[in-house]
C-alpha cells in the first residue's frame, strides 16, 4: 500500500515572531510532536513545520495537513490552509481557537477537531483513508491518558531549538481565571485537571538525554500532593527543568519551594498579572498581591529563577500602573518578566463580558497577540494602554533597570546572579526587540498626543526575502553554548 504523507504545521504571523531572535529563546513546540505520535508509523510519513524556525514550504506534496491554531495565528492559519488545499492536500484545523469557534474554522478546512486529539485521531485517519472525512470531530471526553507513545520530538528541526524535549505531567488547572482560555475553549467548558502517574513521567524523563527539560503544564501546583511526589521521584534523575506554576499555593506553603528546588526546578513562569489586588480579584485570580514580595524572595532564596507574567490593562489599572509595576519588579529583583496586554480570547468569560458590555474594539484575531489593545479599557484610552505597555517593557528592559536588578539579586543570592540577571535581561531585550521597536513614545510625556496603535500584519506571501545575517551569527554562536547554560 502507498505510504501517505502528512504535514504538521504551526504558523506564526510576521509581527509575532517575538521569540525567533535567538535560538536559545525559542521554546520547543509540544503540540505537533504529540499529534505526530498519534499517526500509525507503518502507514504515514510525517513532517513538522514550525514557522518560527523556517518559512513554510508548500511544495512538500502532503496528502493531509494538520494545522494547530491559537487565536492570534488564526487569520494566517486560514491563509496557510488555503494554499495547502490549493496544492492538493486535505486540511484539518484544531487547537484552542477552532475548539472555541468551530464554525468559523470550518469555513477554511476540510475538517475541524474540537478538543483534544487523542480520542478522535484514529477515527479521523480512518475516515481520511476512506475518503469520508466528517466536517467536525468532537472529543467525547477529556483524555485521561496521553503520551502513550512518546511525542515525536525527533521530528522537530534539531537546529531550530536549543533543546527539543518538552512534555506535560498534568493537563488543565484547578483555578478559573476569567481571561484564561483553557477551560471554556478546549472542549466547551471542560478541560479539567488531570495527572500522569508519577512513574510514567519518570520513565519518560529517563529516555530523554537532554539535561534540561520543559514541562508545559498549565499549573504544576494544582495538586500539591502530586507535585511533592513528582519532585521526590525526579530528584535522583538530576535533571534541571522549568515549568509554569500559580503563585497561589506556594505563597501559603513555602516549604514546597525546597522540594521543587531539590527535584530539579531551576526556573518557573508565574502569572502574577498585577501588583494591584482589586485588579486580581476582578479577573478571579486567586493570588494575594500583598504576599508577592515575600513569595519572590522565598523563591529566590532556594535558587529558583522567577519569570513573572504581567498583563496590562485590568479594570482597576490606570496609566500610572505601568510605572508602579516596573518599579516593583526592579525593587524585588525579578529575574525576568513577560508583559502582555490583557486580551479577551474567544471562549473565555472575559470575552463574553466585554462583548456584552460593547467593549470589544475588534475581532481581527491577529491583534489578539497580547501586543495590541482589542477592548476599551476602563481607566485609560486604548492608546494610553498600548503605549503605556510598550513603555513599561522598555523601562523594565532598559540597561538601568537590568543593572538595578543585578545588584538587588546579587545582594540576596550572591555574585553569580550578576551574570545570570544580565544575560536574562539582554536576552529578553532581544526577544522583545526592545532596541528596534516602533517609535519611542513616552506615555507620560506624550500623553496628550499619542499616535494610534499600528494595525497588525497577519501574513505576507510570497515570503519577503531579507538578509538576516545578524540572526544567523547569533544562532550559530548559540550552538556552542552548553545545553542548560
Ligand atoms: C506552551 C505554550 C506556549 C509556548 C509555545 C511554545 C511553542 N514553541 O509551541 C509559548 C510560551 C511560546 C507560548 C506563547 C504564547 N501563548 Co501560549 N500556551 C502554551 C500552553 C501552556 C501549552 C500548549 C501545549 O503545548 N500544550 C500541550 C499540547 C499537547 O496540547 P495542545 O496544544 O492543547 O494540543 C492538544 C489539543 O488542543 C489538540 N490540538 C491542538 N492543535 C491541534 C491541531 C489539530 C489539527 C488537531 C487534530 C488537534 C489539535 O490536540 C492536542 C493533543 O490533545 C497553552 C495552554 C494550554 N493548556 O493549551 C498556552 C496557550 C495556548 N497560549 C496562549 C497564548 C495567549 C499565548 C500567547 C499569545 C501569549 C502572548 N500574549 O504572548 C503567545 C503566542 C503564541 C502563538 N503565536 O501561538 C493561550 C491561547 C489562547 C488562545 N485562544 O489563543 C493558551 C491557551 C494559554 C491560556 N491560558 O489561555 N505559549
Ligand atoms: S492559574 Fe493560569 S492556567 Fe490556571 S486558570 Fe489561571 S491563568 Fe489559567
Amino acid at each position: 500500500m502507498k505510504r501517505l504523507k502528512a504535514g504538521l504545521i504551526i504558523p506564526h504571523p510576521e509581527d509575532q515572531k517575538w521569540d525567533n531572535v535567538w535560538k536559545i529563546f525559542r521554546f520547543p513546540n509540544l503540540t505537533l510532536p504529540t499529534l505526530a505520535a498519534l499517526f500509525p508509523e507503518e502507514e504515514w510519513d510525517i513532517e513538522i513545520q514550525d514557522e518560527l524556525v523556517a518559512p513554510l514550504d508548500f511544495t512538500r506534496g502532503y496528502d493531509l495537513v494538520l494545522i494547530t491554531v491559537t487565536t492570534s495565528v488564526a487569520i494566517k492559519a486560514y491563509e496557510v490552509a488555503r494554499i495547502f488545499r490549493q496544492a492538493g492536500a486535505q486540511v484539518i484545523l484544531g487547537g484552542i481557537h477552532p475548539s472555541a469557534l468551530p464554525q468559523e474554522a470550518a469555513r477554511h478546512a476540510d475538517a475541524v477537531v474540537i478538543g483534544e486529539a487523542e480520542s478522535v485521531m484514529s477515527r479521523l485517519l480512518e475516515d481520511f483513508k476512506n475518503n469520508r472525512l466528517a466536517k467536525f470531530y468532537t472529543m467525547p471526553g477529556m483524555a485521561d491518558r496521553w503520551d502513550r507513545r512518546l511525542p515525536r520530538w525527533d521530528l522537530l528541526d534539531p537546529k531550530g531549538y536549543l533543546f527539543r524535549e518538552s512534555l506535560t505531567a498534568t493537563r488543565g488547572c484547578n483555578y478559573r481565571c476569567k481571561f484564561c482560555s483553557i477551560h471554556l475553549a478546549l472542549g466547551g467548558g471542560q478541560y479539567g485537571y488531570r495527572k500522569k502517574p508519577v512513574a510514567e513521567v519518570v520513565a519518560i524523563l529517563e529516555k530523554i538525554h537532554s539535561p534540561l527539560i520543559m514541562f508545559w503544564d498549565d499549573d504544576l501546583l494544582s495538586d500539591p500532593r502530586y507535585t511533592r511526589e513528582l519532585c521526590q521521584a525526579l530528584r535522583p534523575l538530576g535533571k534541571k527543568w522549568m515549568s509554569q506554576m500559580s503563585a497561589t499555593y506556594v505563597a501559603q506553603h513555602p516549604e514546597m519551594l525546597k522540594l521543587l528546588a531539590a527535584g530539579g526546578c531551576s526556573a518557573m513562569f508565574m502569572g502574577l498579572e498585577s501588583v494591584d489586588q482589586e485588579s486580581l480579584t476582578s479577573v478571579n485570580k486567586q493570588n494575594s498581591a500583598k504576599n508577592y514580595e515575600t513569595l519572590i524572595h522565598r523563591i529566590q532564596a532556594v535558587g529558583i529563577d522567577v519569570h513573572a507574567g504581567f498583563v496590562s490593562g485590568l479594570d482597576h489599572e490606570d496609566v500610572f500602573s505601568f510605572e508602579r509595576t516596573v518599579e516593583w519588579g526592579n525593587r524585588v529583583g525579578l529575574c525576568g518578566a513577560i508583559w502582555r496586554v490583557l486580551t479577551p480570547y474567544p471562549g473565555t468569560q472575559l470575552f463574553e463580558e466585554f462583548r456584552r458590555a460593547g467593549r470589544l474594539l475588534t475581532t481581527d484575531w491577529t491583534a489578539y497577540s497580547g501586543e495590541h489593545v482589542v477592548f476599551r479599557p476602563a481607566r485609560m484610552t486604548p492608546e494610553e494602554l498600548y503605549w503605556g505597555h510598550k513603555w513599561a517593557k522598555r523601562q523594565f528592559y532598559s540597561y538601568r533597570s537590568i543593572g538595578q536588578r543585578m545588584l538587588r539579586r546579587a545582594k540576596l543570592q550572591g555574585a553569580g546572579e550578576l551574570l545570570n540577571t544580565f544575560g536574562t535581561g539582554v536576552g529578553y531585550r532581544a526577544m522583545f526587540r526592545i532596541p528596534s521597536q516602533e517609535r519611542d513614545v513616552d506615555v507620560y510625556r506624550d500623553r496628550k498626543h499619542l499616535p494610534p496603535q499600528p494595525i497588525p500584519v497577519a501574513y505576507r506571501f510570497p515570503y519577503v526575502r531579507h538578509s538576516n545575517w545578524k540572526h544567523k551569527i547569533l544562532n550559530h554562536l548559540a550552538d556552542y553554548l552548553p545545553v542548560g547554560a
